[in-house]
């Protein structure tokens, strides 16, 4: 059986990190491109000088033209500007969206067949932008941000319990924003419901704090954002859909009518397999929860109808 071919397009932070973990875990072969000349080049390099010791039997190469990425079978995007102090996600929607632009129509043409997951903020509108750009089937455009959320709110409670992250299954939905939902109601530690083991006022406060946790790390990095648990939440989509795992991963992927909404992009969890996206899952939601995602809808939709203003595909 042929290798698989991952594209990282994007070579910076994240980039860097997501080549590394893919050569670790040989995913398959990885290409990493970038417009800064010999960043890809050397990131590539550099990774390939460890392979004996890792050990990765994958090849890495690093190129600034888009032709690399032909066939690949799948396409991380996290090409654009990161964050600064000061920033927030949506100051960067105008730079980004021109960019997510120019590498979905480069992907439409090079990797067809791809499934591309878009990391770049901000993340809903992004997301958005290269389904609209690529014309690709929506299962298989989708955005990482649940990944990382849920990651970051299960964390947090696991360090407060004091017990094990892996043992902690907390989700995060709506919009990849300041008004993410974290939903403690259905937060476990090992099967048993946080709110039986914090108090809640605990559970809001780690809550409130998941949601300002990209904020966190940009005001301690100064020069850029979060990069390592991004690439490790994005190469697990990517090994969701390389190994058919049907993994329940929450994701931004485009609502058709769940949730009430149509044709948006927005945060909820979903079965990843072979097919992408290959099942939308509705939570219920109670009244409060059900407010505090229609608030983060809201503000996706503001973005999405930026895009939809300024950019025609
Ligand atoms: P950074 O280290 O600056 O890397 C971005 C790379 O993109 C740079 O090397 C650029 O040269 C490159 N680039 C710019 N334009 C193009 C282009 N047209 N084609 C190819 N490459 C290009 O940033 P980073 O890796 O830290 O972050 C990347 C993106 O991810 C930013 O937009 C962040 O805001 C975003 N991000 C998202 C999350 C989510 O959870 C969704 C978390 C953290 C960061």
């Amino acid at each position: 059986m042929a290798r698989k071919k991952i594209a990282l397009v994007g070579a910076g932070q994240i980039g860097g990190t997501m080549a590394l973990l893919a050569a670790q875990k040989e995913l398959g072969d990885v290409v990493t491109i970038d417009i800064a000349e010999g960043v890809p080049q050397g990131k590539s390099l550099d990774i390939t000088h460890g392979a004996q010791v890792i050990p990765s039997s994958v090849s890495l190469t690093g190129s600034n033209d888009y032709a690399a990425m032909k066939d690949a079978d799948v396409v991380i995007v996290t090409a654009g500007l990161p964050r600064k102090p000061g920033m927030s996600r949506d100051d960067l929607l105008e730079v980004n969206c021109g960019i997510i632009k120019n590498v979905g129509e480069n992907i439409k043409e090079q990797a067809p067949n791809a499934f591309v997951i878009v990391v770049t903020n901000p993340l809903d509108a992004m997301v958005y932008t290269m389904q609209k750009v690529t014309g690709f089937p929506a299962n298989k455009v989708v955005g990482m941000a649940g990944v990382l959320d849920s990651s970051r709110f299960s964390s947090l409670i696991a360090l407060e319990l004091g017990v094990a992250a892996e043992d902690v299954t907390a989700m995060v939905m709506g919009g990849h924003g300041d008004t993410m939902v974290p939903l403690i109601r259905y937060a476990t530690a090992g099967g048993v419901p946080v709110t039986q083991l914090l108090p809640m006022d605990t559970l809001n406060a780690i809550a409130a704090r998941t949601a300002k946790s990209g904020g966190e790390i940009v005001g301690l990095l100064k020069t850029g954002s979060a990069f390592y648990s991004p690439g490790i939440s994005a190469i697990k989509m990517a090994e969701a859909y390389l190994k058919d795992k049907k993994s329940v991963l929450t994701c931004a992927a485009r609502l058709n009518g769940e949730y009430g909404i149509d044709g948006l992009y927005a945060g909820v969890p979903v079965i990843m397999g072979a097919n992408g996206v290959e099942k939308v899952i509705e939570v219920e939601l109670d009244e409060t929860e059900k407010a505090a995602f229609d608030v983060s809808i809201s503000a996706v939709k503001e973005l999405t109808a930026w895009v939809e203003n300024n950019f025609s595909a």
